[in-house]
């Protein structure tokens, strides 16, 4: 069984290419999804990171964006700005059905998991991959800016991720239950997976998250039963293919390179893979007491998710 941690358009790029190699070469595949951007928009449980992963999976997530779904229409959207609605998050009408669904079954006490799993299923995604939401609790990003403490999709969506981050923090994550079936896949996995997701907002608030980040150090510890951990860099010539994960880094005083992704998550990885441009800092990445791995990480096509995945599979194997 392999775990994985995802959010984002990265994210479920990489989760898509491992569940093109499963159950050939993974037998099983648990990926765990951030859930510190899901907030409440016009009523409804908004929640990205999940869907897209969904959606990604399902082959019907818009390419161009890589988040909602392709060829969506807006006249829901069209209408609410008639009505005099603030609707500056782009909702397609298709994928609202599924925030109206989602709000409808946590409103009848049904969870987060329930619904993603009954999701996933209808949209035709095989049982061997599950996904798992990081937790059911509810946890909120949220980014210092200098003008003060903003919620996740307002920093990042309203105001374009545009300005200066000077702090992150999870709200609620110190007290929410972590998803115990992602939490068992962390202490069980043969290989846990750091997808390429930006290591402050997306995999920041799974660590986040009571025995989350201790589950995977046990991992590489004698007293554990060993696993091979394994990240993708999200930062390839020192920028963010998508997003503000180097602006982040950059506020937070990390270095702006795969070797300051590397540096955040020493102590949790075995193999470390840096794209063919950053194949410079492979020495510097050993030092960390990593192996570097250098390959194309640049997911245009599902045929490159599933090359990346592969040539992970065949490292691990070795
Ligand atoms: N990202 C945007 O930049 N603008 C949007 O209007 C927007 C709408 C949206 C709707 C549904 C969805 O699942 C994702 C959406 N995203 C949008 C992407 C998303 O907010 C971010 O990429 C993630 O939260 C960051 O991981």
């Amino acid at each position: 069984m392999w775990a994985a941690l995802a959010g984002g358009v990265g994210g479920a790029k990489l989760a898509r290419g491992l569940a093109a190699i499963t159950p050939e070469r993974i037998d099983d595949l648990r990926i765990i999804i951030n859930t510190g951007d899901d907030f409440v928009q016009h009523g409804l449980r908004i929640a990205p990171d999940i869907d897209t992963v969904v959606y990604t999976l399902a082959g019907i997530a818009n390419p161009e964006t890589g988040w909602g779904i392709t060829g969506d229409t807006t006249n829901t959207l069209d209408q609410l700005r008639r009505l005099g609605a603030d609707a500056w998050f782009w909702l397609g009408d298709r994928d609202l059905a599924t925030h109206i669904l989602r709000t409808e079954w946590l409103r009848q006490g049904r969870t987060l998991s329930a619904f993603t799993a009954r999701m996933a299923h209808n949209l035709g995604i095989p049982e061997h991959i599950h996904l798992l939401p990081m937790t059911d609790a509810p946890v909120a990003t949220e980014i210092l800016t200098p003008g003060g403490w903003r919620a996740f999709q307002d920093y990042f969506v309203r105001r374009h991720h545009a300005d200066p981050v000077r702090a992150v923090r999870f709200v609620g994550s110190a007290t929410a239950q972590p998803q115990l079936q992602a939490l068992a896949a962390l202490r069980q996995a043969d290989v846990v997976v750091f997808c390429p997701s930006n290591p402050i907002v997306s995999i920041g608030p799974i660590l986040a998250l009571k025995g989350m980040r201790q589950a995977i150090e046990h991992r590489g510890t004698d007293g554990g039963a060993r696993c091979c951990r394994v990240a993708v860099s999200p930062i390839i010539g020192g920028q963010a293919l998508k997003g503000p994960a180097d602006m982040m880094l950059r506020g937070l005083g990390h270095e702006v390179s795969a070797l300051g992704v590397a540096q955040l998550y020493a102590g949790l990885i075995d193999i470390f893979v840096l794209d063919i441009a950053d194949a410079a800092l492979a020495p510097q990445i050993a030092d960390l007491g990593m192996r570097p791995l250098v390959a194309a990480t640049i997911m245009r096509s599902p045929d490159d998710s599933r090359a990346l995945a592969e040539t992970i599979a065949a490292a691990v194997a070795e």
